[in-house]
């Protein structure tokens, strides 16, 4: 019986489709536990947030509620059109009921790394608009610090001009790396939904997330970092035994 749980664990296919389901379960949580009839709704990035639209829309039809959505990315955009939902943005619903995304990892204290898909400013914009912010994930994402579980560093979205001298201010003031994230053709830097650049900051040691955070968004030519402090209400992890837990 053992055996077969380590021989189980170790498969990484076995893991993956684990992850997959428990996606879905923290996507479904988050939908039922949070969104209202009447409710505006920011939508997240990532491929955890299709399983909580799939759910949503579900909602929708069988429930009949009126959902305003925000999207938080091109990719938000058209998942919230695909499902047929009405489709909003922060000139008209300024003001949300709740905001759902995704995460790369995810702390003890509710600090998150965000923007392994690159669409960290949205993101953050429209959690900061949304009355609660409340984040799904699966288990592989659950992490005691910052590090121990994503190996993609903090992801930081700079305008194009700066990167080489953000890049270096970063590596002297608070040390690690500072890369500029590349297309996987290794044609070009990414370019994100503003037309700006990313670096990915692999730090060396855990830091006072909120202090650095400040820290480097006053460095000249940076929009916004992938360190989420203090901002998540509720975070829903899919587990590998088909249960979700929250914190
Ligand atoms: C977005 O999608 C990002 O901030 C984060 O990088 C990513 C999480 O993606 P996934 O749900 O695919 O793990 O939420």
């Amino acid at each position: 019986q053992n055996e077969k749980h380590v021989r189980q664990f170790r498969n990484p296919s076995n893991r993956d489709s684990m992850a997959e389901e428990a996606k879905k379960l923290a996507g479904c949580a988050a939908v039922d536990n949070h969104v209202q009839n009447n409710h505006v709704v920011g939508v997240g990035s990532g491929s955890t947030i299709v399983y909580a639209v799939d759910r949503l829309a579900e909602r929708v039809r069988q429930e009949k509620l009126n959902i305003v959505c925000v999207p938080t990315s091109f990719q938000a955009r058209q998942l919230i059109l695909k499902h047929g939902l009405i489709l909003s943005d922060l000139d008209r619903h300024p003001e949300l009921d709740v905001a759902i995304d995704g995460a790369d990892e995810v702390d003890a204290a509710l600090t998150l790394i965000k923007g392994g898909g690159g669409c960290l400013t949205q993101e953050k914009i429209v959690a900061g608009c949304a009355k609660h912010f409340i984040v799904i994930a699966d288990f592989r994402k659950d992490s005691m610090a910052l590090g121990q579980q994503w190996k993609g560093g903090v992801p930081i979205e700079v305008i194009p001009m700066s990167y080489v001298p953000v890049s270096r201010t970063i590596a002297k003031r608070f040390g690690g790396k500072a890369v500029l994230r590349m297309a996987v053709n290794k044609a070009g830097p990414v370019v994100t939904d503003n037309s700006n650049f990313i670096l990915d900051w692999k730090f060396e040691h855990a830091q006072n997330w909120k202090v650095v955070n400040t820290a480097i968004k006053m460095i000249p030519g940076v929009v916004e970092t992938g360190l989420f402090v203090g901002m998540a209400e509720r975070v829903y992890f899919g587990m590998e035994d088909g249960t979700v837990s929250f914190r």
